[in-house]
């Protein structure tokens, strides 16, 4: 009988949902991947800013992820074995940014510089310059490159860009849920990757920023831009650099909100994708119709003084054409595709 009895009614038990892959059925299907467990987990916080509320139950499937983020060194055999021209290489097609100011329409892309004194945290133009020879052979603009830095996580890549390159590797990109998942590393309560603490016992678990954003880098953690991609403590997966170096790309559009909490079992939702398309515009930005993904992770310009986003539950909103000098992504391979992967 599948039915429980409750004050004279007949209330359906929820039906058991199949195991979602709690445990890997195979070998990995490319080195440098590990087993992500499925389950049930709370996704999203209550305590930290808007967007991440409300917490709620989520189930995803198992699936192997990337070690630590895409390095320069993937990311350059990809280009040398495919050609592949960056979006940043590229300059955008005018008729996509009605009213946008002719000196954003050149290829290009955005490097932080640190103001020489304290500036207003409203004007994020202040940190941020549009450079027309930035790229990611190029992380600081023509002048720089990447050598010493082929284990550092590749950046200025667009959505797009991270999309060919997953599908040259056989992978895919997370879902947001997928990533969040990975990034708890079994700690579902926990604030960090890697318990309640910032700097347990003193300790830099990630490379963020210490200071006074964006003027007064400290370095306590070692590093001012990004840092080698294993050079912090992996998660309790194993999974190395979720939080903070670079903000990494998920496939899920972006709302300023998740959906309403739904804690029966029957109704939690399984493998989410996130919102649809039309809902991610900015709408401080009506007349720009490029839609947004929801990036994870936070970077090494995430400051307690400024965007304390170096959480799992933590979510940006990033237009699909822009690239910037703290962005980069990894990829993952689900349980259901492995079969077909070859190494
Ligand atoms: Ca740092």
């Amino acid at each position: 009988m599948p039915d429980s009895v409750a004050r004279g009614l007949t209330v359906l038990e929820p039906t058991p949902l199949a195991t979602p892959h709690s445990a890997p059925p195979g070998p990995p299907p490319f080195p440098d991947m590990l087993w992500v467990p499925g389950g049930t987990y709370r996704m999203g916080s209550d305590r930290h800013y808007p967007e991440e509320a409300p917490a709620h139950p989520v189930t995803v499937d198992g699936f192997w992820m990337d070690r630590h983020p895409v390095t320069n060194e993937r990311f350059s055999r990809f280009v040398d074995e495919t050609r592949y021209v960056t979006a940043a290489e590229i300059p955008p097609d005018p008729a996509d940014y009605p009213g946008a100011r002719p000196e954003m329409l050149y290829a290009g892309s955005l490097v932080f510089h640190k103001p020489p004194v304290r500036v207003t945290l409203r004007d994020m133009s202040q940190w941020w310059e549009f450079r027309r020879d930035a790229q990611w052979r190029h992380p600081l603009g023509a002048h720089s490159s990447t050598d010493g830095m082929e284990r550092h996580p590749v950046v200025h890549v667009a959505y797009p860009d991270a999309e060919a390159y997953a599908r040259w590797a056989g992978k895919e990109l997370p879902t947001e849920a997928e990533w969040e998942r990975a990034a708890r590393g079994g700690l579902d309560d926990a604030e960090y990757a890697w318990g309640d603490e910032l700097t347990p016992g003193g300790r830099h678990m990630a490379n963020v920023w210490q200071g006074d954003f964006p003027w007064q880098n400290a370095r306590d953690d070692g590093f001012e831009r990004t840092s080698p991609v294993d050079a912090f403590p992996p998660n309790g997966y194993g999974l190395h650099d979720l939080i903070g170096n670079v903000w990494e790309w998920t496939t899920d559009w972006y709302e300023p909100r998740h959906q309403a909490a739904r804690e029966k079992a029957c109704c939690i939702p399984r493998n989410p994708r996130g919102a649809r398309v039309e809902h991610s515009y900015d709408p401080s930005q009506p007349e720009i119709r490029i839609p947004r993904k929801v990036l994870k992770g936070g970077s090494h310009l995430c400051a307690p003084n400024y965007c304390r986003r170096y959480r799992p539950a933590a979510r940006y909103p990033e237009p699909i054409d822009t690239s910037t000098c703290h962005v980069g992504f990894r990829c993952i391979v689900r349980a259901d595709h492995a079969t077909n992967a070859t190494a």
